[in-house]
């Protein structure tokens, strides 16, 4: 059965003036002010401020944060507010080191709140659990190696799973991956299976490229962007400025999104002397839509009949005719599906007015070349897939791929997520191709796909899963089903961290556990043939180096290059092609293997990597090369009109949206100061508009409890959460990330990518 829709849909374009908002504009003050904060906490020293002023440059260190471009000509200061606190974060001189793990107990540190765990700083020592005194002790580099060795050796290849989160660098992500297949497996999830897998497989499928087919200088020439379910101001707030300069000559934003974010209404641009004095902001987006969740499919149906009513109205002048037969498949029957829908059903799933989704769709057709950009508002859904098909369908119809100014733009998340999966970092054997296995390594490749981050939480609750070797990340806090996920993490034999700081993950051990310290991507980085450094990609897909200028925070920390190959060493049997020491020596060989294995994107690697904004790897879609099935783009013919999934009946069941608030990075939690949306001091709260609470009875303040209204014999629940009235759609509530994960199943995810729908969960509010 499908959800109805709540009544009192809320949908005006302005605030609600009775529930909290951030009054400036996004940047500001408020954004340095955010800084020095951080930088106070972290007892950061001088040198952090030195090398802030470096970052994102040519030959400078390349921001651990988002992974948003980083121009050839940078601004005078290339970071932002969140780039700047990620690197304090990490330049942090507080030190989790053996003293600290000697005087507490793990069961202690799980009393802490995540950000207070991660206060503790950064880790020096390798260290593995004691279960006797429930505490991590020191132990040596080589004991550490010799005995996670032993255990994977112990397993059937296919029991172990090597989880990456997007920090690390293209060396150290490659020998991973290259590890693993080694070994004779391909377990390989990676962040991205909860983020933008959704793209990676749907966007291969209809426009054969997993990524976006734009490039900065598409940004130049766009006369319109669309944005959907993207948080600019928070999630990549460098993209601020391209967007600032969009409006500036003209280009025009329409946003669609439950919230009225401050970074797409107004921006004070903090690197503009004069709009810092005056406070002046730029209007960001002309108009502002404020769909439900799950109703963009809705909203780009909408807009679809609105280039078919015009195109009706004057045959020939509206579709790119040409490049509709010539360029793809599936037109017919998507229009045809389009034009049967009903635009009462469009406004009930949407939420917004007919006359509303016409006014964009004005937009939309005095256009010539419009980006469609998106997040996780669109990435996050059970139909996730359809989301981006009617993306596509609504930028195909008028030629919108593959044309300078125009294409689909996802903004991915961490740093070199998108550049990790570009090496090989991924599940299936297209990830690293086989005969270059055998022919540079001698490896014969495992040829069943592996698991990606829910088939291994499957796996792990079955008993088929039984080493977790991570490369980053926190995934007990991360994945979905919490409860379930964390009462079965200890049953697994072997896990092994490697962090630069302590998180919740790694006080859940498994029956043999190590917590292994690595530099991350500020630190100096020293090997036997000198100073290296790293290489990441972007979301646009430019490749660049990166050089960490910090005195790394303890002699016994080693890079992730180090460690991996360390492990890899003590684990496989010996092969004269599997150089692990001389890799480790000198990265320049291992981007020289990264070339050979991809010679079409990383020909010259070594040569180019310096270049100022980046080597472009290319983009086949964006020159028309239709890498899918049927050698073209494909239309996708709509099924249903929500990308929510299939859910309980009931007045009282609503959509849950989770957040990231303006002061976490994922998992880490910066602070309690969700500037950018008038949410100060708690993250326990529950988002609900003013309406709604009355029609449920809730009162401002009230602690009310959260249960997942999917009933599948498993009880998921989270207490405690206080009644926060805020500008949210009717028949939906939003809370923050990590906190709510308890609440959605494993089971919920998007229909062919497992991405789990963190944004379309069913929940009842319990007083
Ligand atoms: N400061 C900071 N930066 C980050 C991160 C961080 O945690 N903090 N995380 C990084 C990572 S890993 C990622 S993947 C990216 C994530 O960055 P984004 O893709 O921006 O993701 P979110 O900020 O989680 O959510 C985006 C927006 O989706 C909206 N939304 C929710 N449901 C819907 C819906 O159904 N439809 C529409 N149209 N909108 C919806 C929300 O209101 C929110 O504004 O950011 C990266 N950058
Ligand atoms: N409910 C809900 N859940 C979500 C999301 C959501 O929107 N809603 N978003 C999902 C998304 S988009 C993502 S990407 C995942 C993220 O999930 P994870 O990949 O688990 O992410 P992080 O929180 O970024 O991982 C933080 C940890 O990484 C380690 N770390 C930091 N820097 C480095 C480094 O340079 N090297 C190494 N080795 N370790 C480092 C630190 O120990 C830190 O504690 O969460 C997903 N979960
Ligand atoms: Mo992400």
């Amino acid at each position: 059965m499908v959800r109805t829709p709540q009544p009192g849909t809320h949908s005006s374009t302005d605030h609600d003036p009775d529930t909290p908002q951030y009054e400036a504009g996004a940047g500001g003050w408020g954004s340095l002010r955010g800084v020095a904060r951080i930088f106070a906490e972290a007892r950061s020293s001088p040198e952090a401020l030195r090398i802030l002023a470096g970052q994102n440059k040519p030959k400078g260190m390349m921001c651990t944060s988002c992974a948003w471009a980083k121009p050839a000509k940078p601004h005078t200061f290339e970071f932002c507010e969140n780039g700047a606190k990620a690197t304090l974060w990490e330049l942090d001189q507080r030190r989790a080191d053996a003293e600290f793990w000697q005087s507490h107990t793990l069961s202690e540190l799980r009393r802490l709140h995540d950000h207070d765990l991660e206060k503790a700083g950064r880790l020096t020592d390798p260290l593995r659990y004691d279960p006797e005194s429930d505490r991590y002790l020191p132990v040596s580099w080589d004991e550490a190696y010799d005995e996670i060795g032993r255990e994977l050796r112990a397993l059937d290849p296919t029991e172990a799973v090597f989880y990456s989160c997007g920090h690390a660098g293209l060396e150290a992500a490659f020998l991973f991956a290259l590890f693993a297949r080694a070994m004779g497996h391909q377990n390989l999830p990676q962040s991205s299976n909860m983020c933008h897998e959704t793209t990676s497989v749907n966007l291969l499928k209809y426009l054969g490229s997993p990524v976006g087919t734009c490039t900065l200088e598409d940004f130049d020439h766009c006369d319109a962007i669309f944005f959907f379910g993207q948080n600019t101001g928070s999630s990549s707030p460098r993209f601020l400025h391209v967007l600032k300069d969009v409006v500036d000559r003209g280009g025009r934003i329409v946003t669609f999104n439950p919230l009225r974010e401050r970074g797409l209404v107004e921006f004070v641009d903090p690197q503009n002397l004069s709009q810092m004095a005056t406070g002046r902001s730029t209007p960001i987006s002309e108009e502002y839509y404020q769909v439900r969740p799950g109703g963009d499919v809705a909203v780009m149906a909408g807009l679809m009949k609105c280039v078919l009513a015009a195109e009706d109205a004057g045959p020939g002048t509206v579709l790119d005719h040409d490049f509709i037969a010539t360029e793809t498949t599936g037109y017919a029957e998507a229009e045809a599906a389009v034009r049967a829908m009903d635009w009462a059903d469009i406004e009930h799933h949407s939420g917004l007015t007919r006359e509303m989704i016409e006014q964009a769709g004005r937009i939309y057709l005095s256009s010539n070349r419009v980006i469609g950009i998106y997040g996780m508002g669109l990435t996050q859904h059970v139909n996730g897939w359809l989301n981006l098909g009617m993306l596509c369908n609504l930028l195909l119809m008028r030629g919108n791929v593959g044309k300078l100014g125009a294409g689909v733009s996802p903004v991915r998340g961490h740093s070199n997520v998108q550049g990790q999966r570009t090496v090989g970092v991924g599940e299936k054997s297209a990830h690293m191709p086989a005969d270059k296995l055998r022919e540079l390594f001698g490896i014969e490749p495992p040829t069943d796909d592996g698991l990606n981050a829910v088939h291994a939480c499957e796996a792990l609750l079955e008993g088929r899963m039984k080493a977790l070797v991570t490369l980053g990340g926190n995934l007990v806090r991360a994945l979905p089903d919490r409860t379930r996920m964390e009462a079965a993490w200890p049953r697994l034999r072997l896990t092994v961290n490697i962090a630069t700081k302590p998180n919740r993950s790694h006080l859940v051990p498994g029956q043999v556990a190590y917590l292994l310290p690595c530099l991350g991507r500020t630190d100096r980085d020293v090997q036997e043939t000198g100073a290296q450094a790293v290489s990441m990609e972007d979301s646009l897909s430019n490749i660049y180096g990166s050089i960490g200028p910090a005195k790394p925070p303890g002699d016994n920390v080693r890079s992730e290059v180090a460690i991996v190959a360390g492990i890899a060493k003590a684990t496989l049997p010996r092969n004269p092609n599997l150089r692990w020491d001389d890799w480790t020596a000198d990265y320049g060989r291992i981007r020289d293997l990264i070339a050979e294995m991809f010679p079409d994107d990383f020909a010259d690697f070594n040569a180019r990597m310096f270049q100022p904004g980046g080597f472009y790897r290319g983009n086949s879609a964006r020159d028309r090369v239709w890498k899918t099935e049927s050698g073209r783009a494909e239309f996708t013919t709509p099924t249903t009109l929500t990308a929510l999934g299939e859910t309980p009946d009931g007045q009282d069941v609503m959509t849950l949206i989770t957040l990231r608030s303006n002061d976490q990075f994922n998992t880490t939690i910066y602070g309690f100061s969700d500037r950018l949306r008038g949410l100060e001091g708690d993250r326990d709260i529950l988002l609900i508009n003013r309406d709604e609470m009355s029609r449920l009875g809730l009162d401002e303040g009230q602690p009310v409890s959260l249960v997942c209204a999917i009933d599948d014999g498993h009880e998921r629940r989270v207490d405690d959460l206080k009644v926060t009235p805020y500008d949210i759609p009717a028949g939906c509530v939003g809370g923050y990330y990590p906190e709510l994960n308890p609440l959605v199943p494993l089971g919920y995810h998007e229909r062919n990518s497992q991405t789990p729908a963190y944004r379309g969960t069913p929940v009842r509010v319990v007083p």
